[in-house]
């Protein structure tokens, strides 16, 4: 029997504490357990047949630390197939009937990666990768990512899980009191990001006791598609005289766990300070609640290390200043390796009111591969917007997704064959939602019937690789109206019919509308309102394009997006405060020039002419030396 088909029709239960259970044994703090799957067979053997016994269906093999920063090759070999085998003699020992797996248990490696500590991405993946090669070949049949407290982290682990063996993935995190992971995700945002890399399911584990997690689980089943996780340990420890003491007995916790079960989780167990009691109750529990449905929520969405973006509930804005295109100083900065002006352009944008930045750093002659991946990398360290990956060069393309720090925006397919397929399989392969435009080895069809053919095709197309519908968005492409005056009215006639046949949702890039005209910023704002009428869902744009910003915060309230009126009075607010801002920035600049010279008016002139930047926002950020 396969756990894949075994999860469609039941709950699974998982078993309890190894670690807590080893010290109670006599296990020293700082001692390696995973040396105890060679120095203390039976005590493992035992602790997993009791687990078996209790009612588990799946039992972790002691392997939570043996990576290849604890152990030499040799004696990782080692302790990875004795633990293996340990699980293995377990269940042919255990009489107990129900049907029984084997999981490889991987915890975080230790170290801390880059940006808060010195551990590279891509060395993270090796070290998980050494493990994982061993565990499968060991006879694990599942690989179960645990207790990470760092979403980069669980990416590079399931990353090297999928590159190494067929298993499927379970991971589950330790939730911090905020609800949060340590490094900032969410519940939503896991899910987004490990839903996207196709892991069989998602959840909780450690961290605290059942009824201070079940916001955590919550979250998870709000959103989830994949059958969700739920293994709190035995309460919050209290320290009683050095010793870690678990305060949520065996009942109570079966009894909290089923409530959680009730709402809809999936697979449970028990974290620290559980004992195959913990278990046995839990299963006992459970017994009688029928395993509903997973039902797929189709939602399209992308994530940030930090939080999940849906589309769809109103119309986002994807900020479009991270270009070169008619910007010289950007040029330059990509040229020069400026890292803090594109860094500067992201915050700015960010601090604007955009819900996503699109990235793209295609100039001439540059070595794209490497500066869009170091460009993602920096935004992610100190911006925590998702980020929309643009580009035309496929091999750059795979290296930003796969250094990305959750579930990106691809930029973008077409229904050109070569493109669908290089597209696809790294959409596949990473989870990222996809910008689809309806523009084929013909170019852009003049007619809005010819674009609704091509959106059919890429769906098509799409569907063989296994990527959901809701992962495509679809662009009908607005090119400039001095061109050719049909080409919004077409862009947006396309819009709706894709939309309505399709059902997908929608992006645009607005500013193009416009290219060579006068007061771009009037057409641009027009187009946008146009276009979100015809139910654009997600609007690449500039966000400090006050016209455009206008318009934008002004459909959505007329449309009854934004209940109770509450951006727009926010929007409009901030505006008049800003205005102010600016009055009393003259002011200061006038008696600051009668004291001393005009460096300052300099400076900040300077910087809205490099930058863009209103006058408001070069006075919120100070001179304009201080960067953002
Ligand atoms: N669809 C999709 N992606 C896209 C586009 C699209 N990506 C690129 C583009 N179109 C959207 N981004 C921009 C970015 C900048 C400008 C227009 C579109 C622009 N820049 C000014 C110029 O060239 O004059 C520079 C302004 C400045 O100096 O500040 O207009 O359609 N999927």
């Amino acid at each position: 029997m396969d756990i894949t088909k075994y999860l469609k029709d039941n709950i699974v239960i998982l078993d309890g504490a190894t670690g807590t259970e080893l010290q109670k044994a006599g296990l020293k703090v700082g001692e390696l357990p995973e040396r105890w799957n060679v120095t203390h067979k039976d005590a493992l053997i035992n602790l997993h047949k009791a687990y078996y016994d209790a009612g588990s269906n799946v039992v972790s093999a002691n392997t939570f630390g043996a990576n290849s920063l604890h152990f030499c090759d040799r004696e990782l070999e080692e302790v990875i197939s004795v633990a293996l085998d340990n699980v293995k003699a377990a269940r042919d020992l255990s009489a107990a009937k129900q049907p029984k797996f084997i999981a490889a248990d991987i915890g975080p490696t230790g170290k801390l990666l880059e940006p808060y500590g010195d551990l590279k991405f891509e060395d993270a993946v090796k070290i998980f990768a050494k493990t994982v090669r061993l565990c499968a070949k060991h006879g694990a049949e599942i690989i179960f990512i645990q207790t990470m407290n760092d979403s980069y982290e669980t990416k590079a682990a399931v990353i090297a899980a999928k590159e190494n063996c067929n298993l499927p993935i379970f991971v589950s995190n330790a939730y911090g009191e905020n609800g949060k992971l340590m490094t900032g995700a969410t519940p939503s945002a896991m899910s987004c990001m490990l839903e996207g890399l196709g892991v069989t399911a998602v959840g909780v584990n450690c961290s605290y006791g059942p009824d201070e997690l079940s916001g955590v689980v919550d979250g998870l089943l709000e959103c989830s598609s994949l059958p969700v996780i739920f293994m709190p340990n035995a309460g919050i420890p209290k320290n009683v005289n050095g010793e870690a003491v678990y305060d949520v007995s065996a009942s109570e916790f079966a009894e909290s766990v089923k409530k959680a079960v009730l709402k809809g989780a999936r697979i449970v167990g028990g974290c620290c300070g559980t004992s195959p009691e913990y278990i046995r109750l839990l299963a006992q529990a459970v017994a009688n609640i029928p395993a509903g449905e997973i039902r797929p929520k189709n939602l399209t969405r992308i994530s940030s290390y930090s939080h999940e973006v849906r589309c769809g509930i109103k119309p986002l804005i994807i900020g479009e200043r991270i270009n070169p295109t008619g910007k010289k100083r950007f040029k330059q900065a990509l040229i020069e390796n400026d890292r803090s002006y594109i860094l500067k352009e992201g915050a700015s944008q960010a601090e604007n009111g955009a819900d996503i930045l699109d990235v793209n750093v295609g100039i001439p002659d540059i070595d794209e591969k490497t500066v869009l991946a170091d460009t993602v990398v920096g935004l992610q360290a100190v911006i925590d917007l998702p980020l929309q990956i643009d580009t035309s060069d496929f091999v750059a393309m795979e290296k930003a997704v796969r250094l990305y720090n959750g579930k990106p925006l691809i930029n973008s397919v077409s229904g050109k064959k070569a493109s669908m397929d290089a597209v696809f399989p790294i959409a596949k392969k990473y989870g990222g939602a996809i910008i689809a435009l309806t523009l084929d080895e013909n170019g852009i069809p003049p007619t809005a019937e010819g674009r609704f053919e091509i959106a059919k095709r890429i769906l098509e197309e799409a569907e063989k690789y296994g990527i959901k519908r809701e992962d495509i968005i679809f662009d009908t492409l607005c090119m400039t109206v001095s061109a050719n005056v049909q080409a919004a009215s077409v862009t947006v006639d396309a819009l709706k019919l894709v939309k309505e046949k399709t059902g997908c949702r929608t992006s645009l890039g607005i500013s193009n509308v416009s290219f060579g005209l006068p007061d771009r910023e009037t057409l641009n704002a027009t187009f946008l309102t146009l276009a979100l009428s015809a139910g654009l869902d997600m609007a690449i744009m500039n966000p400090f394009s006050e016209p455009v910003m206008k318009s934008f915060h002004a459909f959505n309230a007329l449309d009854g997006r934004d209940t109770d009126f509450g951006e727009y009075i926010a929007f409009a607010t901030r505006k008049t405060a800003d205005a102010e801002q600016v009055v009393s920035v003259r002011n200061d600049e006038k008696n600051y020039q009668r004291r001393d010279n005009s460096r300052t008016r300099r400076s900040r002139q300077r910087l809205r002419r490099e930058n863009g930047v209103s006058a408001a926002t070069a006075y919120e950020c100070g001179s304009g030396e201080s960067g953002v």
